[in-house]
């Protein structure tokens, strides 16, 4: 088991210098992104900060819009701007953090984050590609400023740590630190059962349609080692993105027999789409979607496409063609 990399101790003390503290995470915040800066920003307000939690939203994801009213999109009014830290969790890249990116030049910028790919930005980072979650990494920063999270904040922390990990299940041969930190947060008061049902569980009627048809529209590409599907403009539209359940639709199309890799494209946008591509084993697709100015993980990453989807659709099959070979 290796040893994770520890907060930097440039980070520690900006957290205890500094009396105003803002927590920013990315533009369509997931149970990571929020529950890290939910928990931070919690565990800073029991050292006797004032923070203020900020998100570009939307709060669109099923499993994150009971959490959406806890932050505003605005910086607040601040009387010593230059005394202020911002900490900015679960960003890669600093467009992450939308129409945020223009208004940080006044503070000093702290980075939390664990992708693979990306340009770093801030005046302070901790970075570690192998934590599982950001909020994996939160759970150290409880230990190292000699804090045990509240069962609030282990809730929280967990969250983020099932989201990021698909509840465990893509999680690898002897990183079984991940279980240690989630037995202490359960044994702090998270419960595997909540967590699961906010991801997972509830999920409107229609979601299961959306699904059907996605599955069904689905084309088997290299002998089934690539699959690909696609949501219209028109889909989108009927069914909304707090319709869309990608994660069950990646679960069911990596667990096709030969897959190794998932193309799901959504024309989303007023001009364009986005992409997400998912992989099994061995393609590496963040650097896939960081070819397009996008980002994310080795196995799971993303990038918005201005143009037709069915040319990104067909560039990419191309793409696909050698990478699959292994
Ligand atoms: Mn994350």
């Amino acid at each position: 088991m290796l040893t994770p990399l520890s907060p930097t101790p440039e980070l520690i003390s900006a957290l205890q210098n500094h009396e105003t503290i803002l927590v920013l995470g990315h533009k369509n915040p997931d149970g990571d992104s929020l529950g890290s800066q939910l928990a931070l920003a919690s565990m800073l307000r029991r050292l006797g900060k004032t923070v203020h939690l900020l998100s570009p939203g939307p709060f669109e994801r099923h499993e994150i819009q009971h959490l959406g009213q806890q932050f505003s999109d605005q910086v607040p009014e601040l009387d010593h701007p230059a005394g202020v830290l911002v900490v900015v969790v679960d960003c890669s890249t600093i467009d992450r953090i939308g129409h945020f990116a223009d208004q940080l030049d006044d503070f000093t910028v702290a980075v939390i984050d664990h992708h693979a790919s990306g340009a770093p930005f801030g005046d302070i980072t901790w970075i570690n590609t192998r934590a599982f979650s950001v909020t994996f990494m939160i759970h150290q920063l409880y230990a190292a400023l000699d804090m045990t999270p509240t069962e609030e904040e282990a809730q929280l922390l967990f969250f983020g740590l099932v989201t990021d990990t698909g509840y465990f299940r893509h999680v690898l041969e002897r990183r079984g630190e991940v279980f240690l930190t989630a037995a202490a947060l359960v044994e702090a008061g998270a419960s595997p059962k909540t967590a699961y049902d906010q991801m997972y569980g509830s999920r409107p009627f229609a979601s299961k349609k959306l699904l059907g048809l996605l599955l069904s529209r689905c084309e088997s590409y290299y002998d089934g080692k690539l699959l690909v599907t696609w949501e219209t403009r028109a889909e989108h539209e009927t069914f909304g993105e707090a319709i869309r359940d990608s994660e069950s639709l990646y679960a069911q199309l990596l667990g096709t027999q030969g897959c190794e890799a998932v193309l799901y494209i959504r024309e989303d946008q007023e001009k364009g789409c986005t992409v997400g591509l998912r992989s099994k084993d061995y393609i590496d697709v963040s650097r896939i979607a960081g070819s397009f100015s996008g980002g994310g993980h080795r196995r799971a990453a993303g990038f918005s496409y201005h143009g037709r989807r069915e040319d990104i659709q067909q560039e990419l099959i191309a793409l696909f063609e050698d990478l699959v070979k292994g």
